[in-house]
């Protein structure tokens, strides 16, 4: 592949509200180039989500089904037993994943039982030969560090949206100790998932701002799922309209442009989408999803793994072996 494309992490305001704003065509055409610069277009990755500890959480979420003070249906789950984990990550390795997440319905880690506990979880699923990720909250270096060590590949930690929208969507936590704990995961060597949600409420300056700061991290997230927020009944945004899936191909478009050796997941949203819509995102850029047996991402509805088999038959793609390695990246 030509790379004809340079990483960057100079870009600018300006920069990044042209790329988003341009006409959607030619956008798309762009970050199809630029995909195909850097990435096997053929190829998508496939990535199980496991929900290890549901609902229950302290954090306040606006779009989030799991906090604990939304009166939603889901139920409370404690932390499940290892066993069972391996089992759900060596059914996703059977059905062509290469990567297992495990999210925690945690405001943050804590140096308790639980932690030692997906410690074995990490180490369990490594040797299965998956890239093992989690998603559990904040973290200290410390605790990344001891991830690190038990053979975690990948941690995902979302921005969820822009500096200036945030204390409309959360007011538990703050934007900065989002990126504090990134800025921990990078420390332990780590490599990073990170991107957001949009249909939240948040302007188009809002979504280029979000772009604009992962685009100049020292080093862009390995990954970077864009999620259509999943509504859900009982949460304060149940009624917010359902996102276009234009504004996703734009979304992921100027992702691929500004973030080119980055994995752009098309995450939460797919169940609303159509083949051709899934087929659009594709088209500009995006090159890994969430799949798996269950059928859920953690409590809402997702694409089953034989309509997923079945789109990518349909689009001519095949699951990725193995993602590129932590040196794409060296922005
Ligand atoms: N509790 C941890 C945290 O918040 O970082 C880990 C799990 S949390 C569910 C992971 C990410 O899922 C969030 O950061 C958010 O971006 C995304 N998410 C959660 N609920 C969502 C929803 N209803 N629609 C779309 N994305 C959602
Ligand atoms: C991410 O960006 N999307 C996934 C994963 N990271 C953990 C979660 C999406 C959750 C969607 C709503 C739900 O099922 O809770
Ligand atoms: Fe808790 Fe994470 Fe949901 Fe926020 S997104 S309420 S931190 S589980």
């Amino acid at each position: 592949m030509d790379k004809k494309t340079t990483l960057r992490n100079d870009w600018t305001r300006q920069e990044v509200e042209e790329i988003y704003h341009s006409p959607l065509l030619e956008l798309v055409y762009k970050a199809s180039t630029v995909h195909r610069e850097w990435h096997n277009p053929e190829e998508i990755q496939m990535s199980t989500l496991l929900s290890i500890k549901t609902g229950g959480c302290p954090e306040d979420c606006s779009y989030c089904g799991q906090a604990a003070r939304y009166h939603t249906d889901i139920k409370v789950q404690a932390l499940l037993p290892t066993e069972k984990v391996i089992e759900h990550a060596q059914k996703a390795k059977d059905n062509g994943s290469s990567r297992f997440c495990m999210a925690a319905a945690w405001r943050e880690v804590r140096n308790n039982r639980d932690f030692d506990r997906v410690i074995e979880m990490v180490k369990g699923v490594n040797e299965l030969g998956m890239e093992v990720c989690c998603t559990l909250g904040m973290l200290t270096e410390e605790q990344a560090i001891r991830l690190q060590e038990a053979g975690l590949y990948a941690y995902n930690h979302n921005l969820d949206t822009s500096e200036q929208y945030y204390d409309e969507i959360i007011s538990t936590r703050t934007f900065d100790q989002r990126v504090n704990t990134i800025n921990n995961i990078r420390k332990a060597g780590i490599t990073v998932c990170s991107g957001g949600i949009i249909g939240l409420g948040e302007t188009h300056h809002d979504r280029i701002s979000m772009l604009l700061t992962l685009a100049t991290m020292p080093r862009h997230p390995e990954s970077v799922p864009i999620n259509a927020l999943a509504r859900v009944a009982g949460t304060p945004l149940e009624n917010n309209l359902k996102v276009d899936t234009w504004e996703m191909v734009r979304m992921i478009a100027a992702a691929r442009i500004v973030m080119p050796s980055s994995m752009v997941r098309l995450s939460a949203g797919r169940v609303e989408m159509s083949e051709f819509e899934q087929g659009w995102c594709f088209m500009a850029g995006a090159n890994s999803i969430f799949t798996g047996e269950r059928e859920t991402l953690l409590v809402t509805p997702n694409p089953g793994v034989s309509e997923d088999m079945q789109l990518l038959n349909t689009l001519g793609l095949k699951p990725m072996v193995k993602e590129n390695k932590k040196e794409s990246c060296p922005v």
